[in-house]
């Protein structure tokens, strides 16, 4: 189980980083910037809130989420890693958002804003070949995340990361998801058949899990409940995913909540399925996922 160590306590900065025990009595990072305010766990380096003052939550957190060891937290940012989707013996969506990452860096930045810097590596993943993943997350008026994969082995190695983000909406039935229109996607609601998707402003009005390949699309969720565009922006990320679990799905997970699906949509960005990364000894490869929102 994580434990607050007095060399994380070190990281905390008044008025910006406080470090304390979170649900499940596991570490919590509580961060304060000018303009935002933001929660991560040490628990799979896992940002669990961002909320700009007079702003609604931008990350939904399921009130059913767990927060223990081995157990992934269901909402805000998990860190997906080193594959997508479940693996036969495997924990599902890879080890990196159960892992115990550790607070190597804190930083009160020049304008107001906060970054942090997690690290886990081979440690929290004996059976892996040797790598190391830096995590760095930044609030400002937004919040941007960088995965950083660095390949420490002496071989070529494979692996899919994606960010898998739960965005706070006001209502699934009035927002509609933009920057699509025209990408293959995988529907794993058919079989993984591929499909392109037609709709420039996609609405969602059942179970919806759709891995689009080979796009750096930025991505727009209209919220006109909320009345604010989600911006989902992204760099060294080839897929894109969207997921709501609708009724049966939302039903079938103990972490989450019957209703809560009428107000959560995923929009991941990663690189998944025809985009796994191969990456040669000592180079590195970084996903990155900033996200914005704009009143409408
Ligand atoms: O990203 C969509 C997805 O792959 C869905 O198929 C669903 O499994 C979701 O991730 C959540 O996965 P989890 O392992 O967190 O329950």
């Amino acid at each position: 189980m994580d434990d607050i160590k007095v060399s994380d306590r070190r990281m905390e900065i008044p008025g910006r980083v406080a470090l304390g025990k979170g649900k499940g009595g596991l570490p919590k990072l509580d961060i304060t910037t000018d303009w935002s305010t933001g929660q991560v766990y040490l628990h799979g380096a896992h940002v669990t809130g961002f909320q700009k003052y007079s702003e609604p939550p931008l990350l939904f957190l399921s009130e059913a989420s767990r927060f223990e060891a081995g157990q992934p937290i269901r909402g805000g940012v998990p860190i997906i890693f080193p594959w997508f989707g479940p693996r036969e013996g495997k924990p599902a969506h890879g080890f990196a958002r159960t892992s115990a990452w550790e607070l190597h860096e804190t930083t009160a930045t020049p304008d107001g804003g906060v970054s942090l810097r997690f690290h886990v590596g081979k440690d929290a993943a004996p059976d892996w070949p040797s790598h190391s993943l830096n995590y760095i997350v930044t609030f400002t008026d937004r919040l941007r995340l960088d995965l950083i994969m660095t390949n420490l082995s002496e071989k070529d190695l494979a692996f899919e990361n994606c960010l898998h983000t739960y965005f706070h909406i006001g209502d699934i039935a009035t927002i509609n998801v933009r920057g699509l229109k025209g990408l293959e996607y995988l529907d794993k609601t058919d079989h993984y058949v591929r499909k392109r998707e037609s709709d420039g402003e996609v609405r969602i009005t059942a179970e919806v899990d759709r891995t689009f390949v080979n796009t750096r699309e930025t991505i727009e969720i209209q919220d006109t409940k909320l009345k604010r565009t989600i911006l989902v922006e992204k760099s060294g990320s080839a897929s894109t995913v969207l997921w709501n679990p609708w009724i049966d799905k939302a039903r079938a997970m103990p972490d989450f909540g019957d209703h809560e699906y009428k107000h959560m949509v995923c929009v991941e960005s990663g690189n998944v399925a025809d985009n796994r990364v191969t990456l040669k000894p000592d180079r590195s490869q970084i996903l990155t996922a900033i996200l914005s929102t704009l009143p409408f």
